[in-house]
């Protein structure tokens, strides 16, 4: 038998038909999977094809667009629209939910951030897919309500990041956390990580965040980096800039990822459904801690917040308990309680 060759390959649409009898789940996923496959195609042919530089608009949080956001935006979009199972979807590139036609629309909502790390676009570094996928509620036809809910309702989510290799993470809720490689010769996504935990013992000392906006955190923010330069075991920083490769490299290596609250961001930078939600369903499940730090009068669990707009924001304190703990001490020390971990 050749070892180059496996006759018998998990792809993603096959270990989705291993947990699911719902065949519309099966549908949406792959439709997903598919419009990841069309965006690998658009970045990596990004240079050739003349798609790096601006779109000329600027999108729902008021970020100029990139022309390979507007394509991405719309690979998606054209995807989950015709798959015939959704009803409503939000976008990052959309101030408005898309509402699915009643001819096309099906019971699930979805949102996403088609192309996240917009910044790093142009310069060839990674790059990412995040989505949360819902179930619209008892009698809804399908509206912005449908997602105006705790992350709780999340029934799956998943990232994809465009690297040197492109890889999707992936889990139902309640479930394992699995990675599946974008296999090019057979334009397919191939099961390659079984159950992804957070490395023993919390694993690489790594803290992430942008620190050009220290001035601004509050005190127990600068405390605990402080603290994580200056400890016996002094962690290193690693800031890529894309979420989804800070947070594929805080599982696989250990560590801890921060874009918390601030003087001139009270509620943060990142979006609670599209990047927020869906990646604290992943961290947790993957047995870290993904956490708000001190925000409205409390810690709190990002998958407790329950956003009151489609495009709501929410601090981000995400990874392994060690390194969280950290965090939460800090906050301790300014009398502001937490969870022990
Ligand atoms: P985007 O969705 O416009 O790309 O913004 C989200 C990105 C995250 O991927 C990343 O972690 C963060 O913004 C970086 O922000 P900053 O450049 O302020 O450090
Ligand atoms: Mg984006």
């Amino acid at each position: 038998m050749s070892d180059k060759f496996d006759s018998d390959a998990t792809t993603l649409n096959r270990f989705v038909m291993s947990y699911t009898r719902d065949h519309d789940l099966v549908i949406l996923l792959n439709a997903i999977a598919t419009s990841c496959k069309l965006i690998t195609s658009a970045v990596q042919r990004a240079g050739v094809a003349k798609l790096y530089g601006l779109a000329g608009e600027v999108n729902s949080t008021g970020d100029d667009q990139k022309k390979l956001d507007v394509l991405s935006n719309d690979m998606m979009i054209n995807a989950l629209v015709n798959s015939g199972v959704c009803c409503v979807l939000v976008s990052e590139e959309n101030e408005e939910p898309i509402i699915v036609p009643p001819g096309k629309a099906g019971k699930y909502c979805v949102a996403f951030d088609p192309l996240d790390g917009s910044s790093n676009i142009d310069c060839n570094v990674s790059v990412g897919t995040i989505f949360s996928v819902y179930e619209r509620k008892p009698g809804s036809n399908g509206s912005a309500e449908d997602l105006l809910r705790s992350g709780a309702d999340c029934i799956c989510a998943g990232y994809v990041v465009y690297s040197s290799a492109v890889e999707m993470v992936f889990t139902f809720r309640g479930s394992d956390v699995h990675g599946f490689c974008l296999d090019s010769t057979i334009g397919e996504f191939v099961h390659t990580r079984e159950k992804m935990v957070f490395p023993a013992e919390g694993g690489k000392r790594i803290y992430s965040c942008n620190e050009g906006n220290a001035n601004n955190w509050d005190q127990p923010i600068k405390d605990a980096c402080d603290h994580f330069r200056d400890s016996e075991q002094p962690y290193t920083a690693r800031y890529v800039g894309s979420m989804v490769a800070d947070i594929h490299r805080t599982i696989l290596y250990g560590g801890i990822y921060m874009y918390p609250a601030d003087a001139k961001s009270p509620k943060g930078k990142l979006r609670l459904l599209y990047e927020g939600i869906p990646m604290a369903m992943i961290i947790e499940q993957a047995g870290g801690v993904a956490s708000t730090g001190f925000f409205n009068g409390k810690i709190q669990r990002v998958l407790d917040l329950v956003p009151d707009e489609i495009h709501a924001k929410c601090p981000i304190i995400m990874g392994g308990k060690r390194d969280v703990q950290v965090v939460f001490d800090q906050y301790k020390k300014a009398g502001i309680d937490g969870p022990t971990l």
